[in-house]
């Protein structure tokens, strides 16, 4: 799929499934800048940085003092970080996109918390991620955000790709199906018949992931030995409020 040519087929499909991806959206020149510029800020570890240690997610070292403590999982604050991110962020073509896929003619803003940032995946002390929503971390009006993530390098199944169960977006699990932390519960043969429709989504560098705050997704480890490193920000209508008072809130959202 080419960006160009987004139209309401594709549009349909992320009604459908929850998610596209628009291959080659972002050329060579502009990912290899983002991509200098979150390597740069990794190797002088300029905060906010969230480690593997603090997610505490299956294959992270358990505590500091474990060996691999050091390895980063997020660098965060991606907006305030420089103003290629910003720009990003902010793309007009993006923003076109959105609009196509939420289907609105309202504003639409970016928000400044969680995602917000370069998504590190180091070789050796990564984690993986189980099956969840994103909507488990946000406090919305309406559940009916959109993520975008961008691939600074390949990302497949040797480097912890994502994996995504389509049209999962529009299901209401039983709170029962959800462990303490709002993870799908592996051990219930309701949550494998759902796990077993998972696809992967290898993306190329450049490839760009939109995908709905309600689609059940996860990824494993990077069995690589080169650093996966991709940017999520994530957008909602600007009538769309986050609730006062929760982590959805602690920065205002920016328009765009
Ligand atoms: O790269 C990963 O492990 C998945 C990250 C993710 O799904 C999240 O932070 O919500």
């Amino acid at each position: 799929m080419s960006f160009s040519s987004l139209n309401d087929i594709e549009a349909a499909a992320f009604e459908r499934d929850g998610y596209i991806v628009v291959k080659n959206m972002v050329p060579a020149q502009r990912f290899g800048e983002l991509r200098t510029i979150a390597t740069d800020h990794l190797s002088q570890l300029i905060a906010p940085i969230e480690f593997e240690v603090d997610v505490g997610y299956p294959g992270a070292p358990v505590d500091v003092s474990s060996p691999g403590a050091d390895t980063l999982r997020r660098l965060l604050q991606a907006f305030a970080r420089d103003e290629a991110f910003r720009l990003w962020a902010l793309d007009p073509e993006v923003k076109r996109i959105l609009a196509c896929l939420l289907q609105t003619e309202e504003d639409l803003s970016v928000s400044q918390c969680h995602h917000n940032c370069i998504m590190t995946k180091a070789p050796g002390f990564s984690s993986a991620t189980l099956w969840h929503q994103d909507s488990r971390y946000w406090a919305f009006d309406y559940e009916n955000l959109v993520s975008v993530w961008l691939a600074l390098g390949k990302e497949d199944k040797t480097n912890g790709c994502l994996r995504v169960i389509p049209g999962s977006h529009k299901l209401e699990p039983d709170s029962g199906r959800f462990d303490a932390a709002m993870f799908l519960r592996p051990d219930l043969s309701e949550n494998k018949s759902l796990i077993e429709q998972a696809i992967t989504v290898e993306l190329n560098p450049g490839d760009v992931l939109f995908f709905h705050s309600r689609l059940f997704h996860a990824a494993g480890r990077n069995l690589s030995d080169e650093t996966k490193l991709s940017v999520v920000f994530t957008y909602h209508q600007t009538s769309n409020k986050p609730i006062k008072n929760t982590r959805s809130a602690r920065f205002p959202s920016i328009v765009m």
